[in-house]
């Protein structure tokens, strides 16, 4: 049974369980979340959206952006979720690459969002909510007869999250509807998600952390989702501790500052049923500081978003320090030779691959793309160094693209270098990751000036800001005569990281 079709049962079994709260905010039950995704059904459907078309959301963390996401899938449109923290030109991209019908945003951005779309012929429509009006209140004039059932289909896209490449602009990977079906099947049977978990959810809802493995996780089980608007660490810590809670999941950056926010103290954290981390490598000296501190050991996965979660330490047994486990129920992995793509042998570090009905459905309009990203027997390249152990956990062991994951947000070097590059003043550029206590890496630029050029840290950051979400902006700006190149011309970055990453 896909995914929607198990949240209607769950719908029409839990009546009055509360389904979604916000702290400090609305709460729906799970017959209102029914009611209240039909009525904007019904809304969706009345502004020309059907099958297919792509509706995107650029919305903080509310319950409009639940009641839209869960809408969308229910008519058979794709969501496209968008980071409010980019800036117009990343925000037009991914509406112009999507070829959106319908974009729903911020009140508050509304000149902004206004003229990105006056550029856009395939953006036929814009809507504003403001985040904390009654959305349930604003919708009640649209039917709540369920929608026709659109969604029969596994294979049809349910959503699409854009991931940056290192040789291209940003691709839409086509997440379908047994993907996600697939996914939550895998994660229930594996964490053993129950009707009486009650999941504080504080990640933001635009990736698939938030959104797939935490928040359709609860809703699956008909648990009890509650959702802060943002991370604070006090707040956050000060809930875990209040007993009512059985579920938290975060990055190791959240999580960091949860141990932090324990200032020593110990606090027990034991009643909780599972603690999960993912997006980043877990630092050991947290993973055992956190244990001290909580008297909870942290269950470490990994995912994609391509593919939603694909290994995990175990629910019941050791999760291990450093590993991030087994092969979740319905996924292959193995461990190749970059080069001939053969198997090796337990012990060997390669690239790892994965295999099963999680794994995304290619990028959108980018057949050559999709291409690369798949082994020619259908395995798919993670991009990831991994080595499995004979008694079958998996270790991370570096990555084969250049990548930098900083506080669990994916950074590609290139698209920070292209917006670099477009400085009058920058020669050449290198961007790479540094080890950084707080967010584990940092984004630092190496820079080569253009000679006879004034040019200074302060006014590069400055650039970037209006070309890129903040958090890709580089931390660190050097200033050298040449980067270091091989005979081919290619940056040698592992000399710059020996150089400038302390
Ligand atoms: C915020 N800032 C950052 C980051 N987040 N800088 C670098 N890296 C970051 N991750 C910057 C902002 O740009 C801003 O800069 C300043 O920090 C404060 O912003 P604020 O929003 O207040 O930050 P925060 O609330 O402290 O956010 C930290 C955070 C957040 C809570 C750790 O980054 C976060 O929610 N991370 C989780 C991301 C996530 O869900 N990843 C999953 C994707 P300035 O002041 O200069 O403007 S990966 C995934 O889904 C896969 C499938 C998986 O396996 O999970």
């Amino acid at each position: 049974m896909l995914f929607l079709e198990s949240l209607r049962r769950q719908c029409q079994a839990r009546g009055d369980k509360t389904a979604i709260e916000f702290i400090d905010g609305p709460r729906l039950t799970y017959r209102q979340l029914d009611e209240t995704v039909n009525r904007c059904a019904s809304f969706l459907r009345h502004a020309g959206i059907g099958a297919g078309d792509r509706v995107a959301a650029q919305l903080p963390k509310c319950p409009h952006f639940i009641i839209i996401h869960l809408a969308s899938m229910r008519i058979g449109a794709i969501f496209l979720p968008l980071n409010p923290a980019y800036p117009p030109a990343e925000t037009r991209y991914f509406l112009e690459d999507s070829g959106a019908k319908l974009l729903i945003a911020d009140h508050a951005k509304k000149s902004a969002v206004n003229e990105i779309a006056a550029t856009l012929d395939t953006l036929e429509g814009t809507r504003f909510v403001v985040p904390d009006s009654d959305f349930v209140a604003e919708l009640a004039g649209w039917s709540a007869e369920p929608a026709p059932a659109a969604t029969s289909d596994p294979h049809q896209t349910a959503m699409m999250l854009y991931t940056s490449g290192t040789t291209s602009r940003p691709k839409g990977a086509k997440i379908t509807h047994g993907n996600l079906t697939a996914n939550i099947a895998a994660l229930h049977q594996a964490w053993g998600w129950r009707e009486d978990d009650v999941l504080l959810h504080a990640l933001p809802l635009f990736h698939v952390h938030g959104l797939v493995v935490a928040l359709h996780g609860a809703l699956h089980a008909g648990a009890t989702a509650v959702l802060t608007a943002a991370f604070d660490a006090d707040k956050t810590l000060e809930l875990l501790a209040s007993g009512r809670f059985s579920v938290f999941m975060g990055v190791p950056t959240m999580h960091r500052r949860l141990y932090q926010a324990a200032g020593g103290r110990r606090i027990d954290l034991s009643h909780m049923r599972l603690l999960t981390s993912g997006s980043d490598r877990l630092p050991d000296d947290l993973f055992a500081g956190y244990q001290r501190t909580f008297n909870v050991t942290l269950l470490e996965r990994y995912g994609m978003t391509e593919t939603g979660m694909n290994l995990s330490n175990p629910l019941h047994g050791e999760r291990r320090v450093g590993s991030v486990g087994m092969p979740l129920p319905g996924v292959s992995a193995r461990v190749v030779n970059p080069q001939t793509e053969t198997p090796l042998p337990d012990g060997d570090i390669g690239e790892l691959q994965i295999k099963g009905d999680h794994v995304f459905a290619g990028y959108w309009r980018q057949p050559e793309k999709t291409a690369e990203a798949f082994a020619d027997d259908g395995w798919l390249r993670t991009g990831d160094l991994a080595r499995r152990e004979p008694d079958g956990y998996y270790t991370l062991k570096g990555r084969a693209k250049d990548l930098i994951i900083s506080g669990g947000l994916n950074i590609y070097p290139p698209e920070v270098e292209l917006a670099l590059m477009e400085h009058p003043a920058v020669a050449a550029c290198a961007v790479i990751g540094c080890p950084d206590a707080e967010w584990g890496e940092g984004v630092v630029a190496v820079i080569v000036p253009r000679a006879g050029q004034g040019i200074d840290a302060g006014d590069i950051c400055e650039f970037c800001r209006e070309r890129l979400a903040s958090y890709k902006v580089p931390r660190r700006v050097e200033f050298v005569d040449a980067l270091p190149a091989n005979a081919l011309g290619k940056v040698q970055k592992a000399k710059l990281r020996a150089q400038f990453c302390d």
